[in-house]
């Protein structure tokens, strides 16, 4: 097979400055929504500004993250049966939603650009710096590979992608981020993605499986406070970016794993009662004494349930791939 050649301009960004504003705007609002609301919530969705993505990668490397590492397993334990099923059928785009680093993606990219699989290498990720670095590191690490950076998030990234990209495509949705939307949710976004896809595309999914609530509570729990940071750093962020006052100190990250709905929820627990001002809001909101903010949970499926999910957004299940312990599921399903 040929390799396509064409020149692609390297980074399309789909949130310019123009939507700067009305990302303060919604995130103003997302705050007031959450902090009104009983019991108090924000969504895991801003953790990831500059400082927040940053905490991330540290969180990959922890000892106690196992995700990360098990799905390294998988794939590189694999990659040659997941390449293969990938190039069966001639020209495809490769979309990495939540590519990040892209560490895992490029075991699978290596083995695609051996096998002469001809394919386009299209990474979308919400941070401009993140996909400028994995931009260049692409253009050292594998020569010669075709591939264009989205800056956006799922949602318009996905739009764009129909409008301006025909033929074959294969999503990949890596690193168990489907864990991070509720039940609900999760179906909603895979029909989504299921609405962007032709009979015949294909899906391939990484999904933390369930295992010892005390494995997976460590992994959020970790012995250097990594998470502890990424998790207060969302209240950094509000007070940088909507001008709020926030004493960080006053508040502690606090994760707990139920082990009968499979997920494990974190919370920021407000140490003492007080009030917090936050200027772009033009509130204040009240915390009482060990009141928490829920903000983020982290869903660990069963392979029965990870079936039903995608079977019920329009996929069949092609393939599931394991690590040695059980630990973590890379599935491919096929768009009917
Ligand atoms: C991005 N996501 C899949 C991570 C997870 O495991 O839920 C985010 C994370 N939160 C705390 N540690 C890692």
């Amino acid at each position: 097979m040929e390799l396509k050649t064409t020149t692609l301009d390297p980074l399309i960004n789909l949130t310019r400055k123009e939507n700067g504003n009305k990302d303060l705007t919604d995130f103003a609002n997302h705050v007031t929504a959450g902090l009104s609301h009983t019991p108090k919530k924000l969504s895991s969705r801003y953790f990831y500004d500059g400082p927040g993505s940053a905490l991330f990668q540290q969180i990959m490397e922890l000892p106690e993250y196992y995700p990360t590492r098990c799905e390294y397993e998988v794939i590189t334990e694999n990659k040659s049966a997941i390449a293969a099923h990938l190039a069966s059928e001639g020209f495809f785009h490769l979309i990495d939603l939540g590519a990040g680093d892209a560490l895992k993606t490029k075991i699978l990219l290596k083995e695609l650009q051996e096998r002469r699989a001809a394919f386009e290498y299209l990474p979308v990720d919400i941070s401009e710096d993140a996909m400028q670095q994995l931009s260049s590191s692409l253009e050292k690490e594998i020569p010669g590979l075709n591939h264009q950076a989205v800056v956006g998030d799922y949602n318009d990234s996905l739009e764009w992608l129909q409008q301006n990209k025909s033929g074959r495509k294969v999503i990949l949705f890596l690193g168990s981020n489907i864990g991070n939307f509720e039940h609900e949710e999760s179906l909603g976004f895979l029909r989504k993605i299921r609405s962007h896809l032709e009979p015949g595309d294909s899906l391939l999914m990484g999904i933390d499986l369930r295992k010892d609530p005390d494995t997976i509570l460590r992994a959020y729990n970790d012995f250097a406070g990594v998470t502890a940071a990424f998790n207060l750093n969302l209240l950094h962020r509000i007070n940088r970016e909507l001008g709020g006052n926030f004493d960080v100190n006053g508040f502690i990250h606090y994760p707990i794993y139920n082990p009968q709905e499979g997920v494990m929820r974190s919370y920021l627990v407000s140490k003492q009662e007080q009030d917090v001002y936050i200027q772009a809001t033009g509130r204040s909101f009240h915390f009482n004494a060990w009141e928490a903010i829920h903000t983020e949970s982290s869903y660990k499926y069963t392979l029965p349930q990870i079936q039903a999910m995608v079977e019920a957004s329009g996929f069949t299940l092609e393939t599931i791939f394991q690590d040695k312990e059980g630990c973590f599921a890379d599935v491919i399903f096929h768009a009917v």
